[in-house]
């Protein structure tokens, strides 16, 4: 496995001198931010970000995420354009030395929590999901943001695609996606980059849009959809782990078997009775997740692709982007190569 960490380009607070420190890491995963959601990068910006990383001592393999633009997720007559401006990324990525691109396809929200800055009885903070705080929230009034939402939607906007995903049902979708497969895959190929999805987190519909990647069923069938090496998996213990009925080192055997898992968001989550769930610590005994039985089959199959701790709590006083800081993001690696060392 080679080991990698999330990091958000100039103005990350998370120095990349301090990323390289971390014991055994080796690649910096990033993106490109500088333009609107369905745009073409500069090859300007993608050489600024690549000499940043490699200047730093680290590789530059990573990209999380080439964002995919909510009319090729709808089927929109528009989408044609964007497709192609995609795969004019995967190209450009691709002569960059790019080897993985992570994306999703989440109809219009990322990753929802319903709190950022959860004190735990240790005196850390987390990112959380309550039900009861979810059925108070009201996307459309606004008047209960979620965290982890695209700001930049006016209200109008949010309606408007609430709209368009009215008559959207799981079936359009899976074919929206089929389609996007089918166009940008053999440009995958071409180029040597591995596509893998993220899973949608939380794995289920909320706010009645639909959501497909979410189930070992369902990823099943995504990877059927297209059936190359370079149509794979970012495998998300945190976010396919808060459905209980997903079992992580199993979907996690299965797929890093077939050699269709290409990059790993790493981290647990404490699930609560009622469906709710919070983002734990790293190590097993803190959370819902057996960590040492996915690191322990990951090293069974072989797995050479990349991993990164994911979300960590704020501790020791650290601020910053939520999920995002150094320290519990750190000790995660550390438990990482602890455990892989053993395994
Ligand atoms: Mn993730």
């Amino acid at each position: 496995m080679k080991m990698s960490f999330r990091w958000y380009g100039a103005d990350d607070a998370v120095k990349l001198e301090y990323i390289r420190q971390i014991p055994n890491m080796k690649s910096i995963v990033t993106a490109v931010y500088d333009v609107p959601v369905g745009s073409v990068w500069n090859e300007t910006s993608i050489a600024a970000l690549k000499n940043a990383v490699e200047a730093a001592g680290l590789g530059f393999d990573v990209i999380e995420s080439v964002p995919v633009h909510e009319d090729i997720k709808l089927g929109k007559p528009s989408r044609g354009q964007y497709i192609e401006n995609y795969k004019e990324n995967i190209r450009r990525l691709g002569r960059a030395g790019v080897s993985v691109i992570c994306y999703n396809f989440m109809p219009v929200f990322d990753w929802t929590r319903t709190q950022l800055d959860k004190a735990l009885p240790d005196g850390s903070t987390t990112l959380v999901y309550y039900k009861d705080q979810l059925e108070k929230m009201d996307p459309l009034t606004g008047e209960l943001a979620l965290p982890g939402w695209d700001s930049s939607y006016k209200k109008e906007d949010l309606q408007m695609l609430f709209d368009e995903y009215a008559s959207i049902t799981e079936e359009d979708l899976w074919a929206n996606l089929s389609h996007f497969l089918s166009e940008i895959i053999p440009v995958a190929e071409e180029f040597g980059v591995k596509m893998a999805i993220h899973p949608d987190d939380p794995p289920y519909p909320i706010f009645g849009l639909p959501r497909i990647i979410t189930c070992e069923a369902n990823l099943d069938r995504f990877l059927k959809l297209y059936d190359s090496d370079y149509n794979g998996l970012t495998f998300c213990t945190g976010s396919l782990g808060c459905a209980a009925t997903n079992d992580i080192p199993a979907m996690v055997d299965k797929y890093s078997s077939q050699k269709r898992i290409h990059f790993l968001h790493l981290r647990n989550v404490k699930n609560l009775p009622d469906g709710s769930f919070e983002e734990s610590a790293h190590l097993s005994d803190c959370g819902s997740l057996d960590m040492a039985k996915v690191i322990k089959t990951l090293k069974r199959n072989g797995f050479d692709g990349y991993i990164r701790p994911d979300h960590g709590r704020m501790i020791w006083g650290e601020s910053g982007r939520a999920g995002y800081g150094l320290y519990d993001r750190a000790l995660g690696a550390a438990y990482i190569n602890g455990l892989w060392e053993m395994a």
